[in-house]
């Protein structure tokens, strides 16, 4: 907890799920002084989380809701600016936003949600890095701070029905991988934490809102919560600096692979 005091965290996707999770997460180990930025497309919803965390941690967590949508270039380039004086020396970038819209196989995949995915998992995820990395850069020893990406076990194991999500996290797994190489002589650590099945919105948002399909998908299974991903990730941020998690994958006890498991009958 002491090693996050001070800390400005941002957040991309907190509105929902894994991101809404972290939020939580660091604001409970770090409630003396932690500064927090939640970004996602619902705003109404990021402002109701702010006043949650207030509610339980107090004043010592500053929270701030900010509108990002991160598959739009222009607003990424416009974040920083955005940001008021004290939430400016980011320390932590956690690049959650991400989704998955249907399970059409080609050549019936369409367009748009193959546009969508790549936008927000690929585009998105390398634009707020760009966006932020120049902040990281500035201090001393080559730079510091951490870039904590969420992958998935889809970017390890392509299935069939998700070839362009699978691709979208296989992108960000080499981007990933690449970008740790490129900042090997700084104190900057890029790390990326691959989910098994978590139970959140994703599937809702796969199945184009039908709930019913979406809990079908977790019928009989015991998945992760995105409170357990969350620990995950204050965890590897929360390590000594010269410390990099850099790789880790996290599954329910019954999964062993992408759309390996074992449901009970
Ligand atoms: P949720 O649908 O619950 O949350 C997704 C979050 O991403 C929401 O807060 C949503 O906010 C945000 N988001 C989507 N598009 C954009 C955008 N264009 N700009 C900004 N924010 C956006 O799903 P999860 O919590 O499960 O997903 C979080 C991450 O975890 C994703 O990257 C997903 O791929 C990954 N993951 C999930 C797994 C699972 O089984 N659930 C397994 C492995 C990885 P809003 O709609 O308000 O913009
Ligand atoms: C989500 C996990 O396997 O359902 O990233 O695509 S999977």
């Amino acid at each position: 907890a002491k090693r996050l005091e001070g800390k400005t965290i941002v957040i991309t996707g907190a509105s929902s799920g894994i991101g809404r999770s972290c939020a939580f997460e660091f604001a409970r180990t770090a409630p003396r002084d932690l500064r927090l930025v939640l970004t996602a497309r619902r705003a109404d919803r990021l402002r109701e989380i702010a006043d949650q965390i207030r509610a339980e941690v107090g004043d010592g967590v500053r929270v701030l809701p900010l509108e990002l949508d991160v598959s739009d270039p222009d607003q990424v380039r416009g974040f920083v600016d955005r940001l008021p004086e004290e939430f400016r020396a980011v320390d932590v970038l956690v690049n959650n936003a991400g989704l998955v819209k249907g399970v059409a196989r080609a050549p019936e995949i369409a367009e748009a949600d193959m546009n969508i995915m790549f936008q927000t998992n690929v585009t998105g995820l390398i634009n707020m890095t760009q966006a932020i990395l120049p902040i990281f850069k500035a201090r001393p020893d080559g730079g510091a701070g951490d870039i904590i990406n969420i992958g998935s076990i889809a970017g390890r194991e392509p299935y069939a029905g998700g070839s362009i999500y699978c691709a979208t996290k296989a992108a960000v797994r080499a981007f990933t991988d690449a970008l740790r190489k490129e900042l090997i002589d700084t104190r900057i650590r890029v790390m990326e934490i691959d989910p098994g099945q978590v139970e959140t919105e994703f599937s809702i948002v796969r199945y184009y809102g039908d709930k019913a399909k979406a809990d079908a998908v977790y019928a009989g299974c015991d998945p992760l919560t995105p409170d357990d991903i969350a620990e995950v990730v204050v965890f590897v941020a929360s390590r000594r600096q010269n410390v990099v998690v850099a790789d880790t994958l996290v599954f329910p006890s019954h999964q062993a692979g992408a759309g390996v498991i074992h449901r009970r009958q």
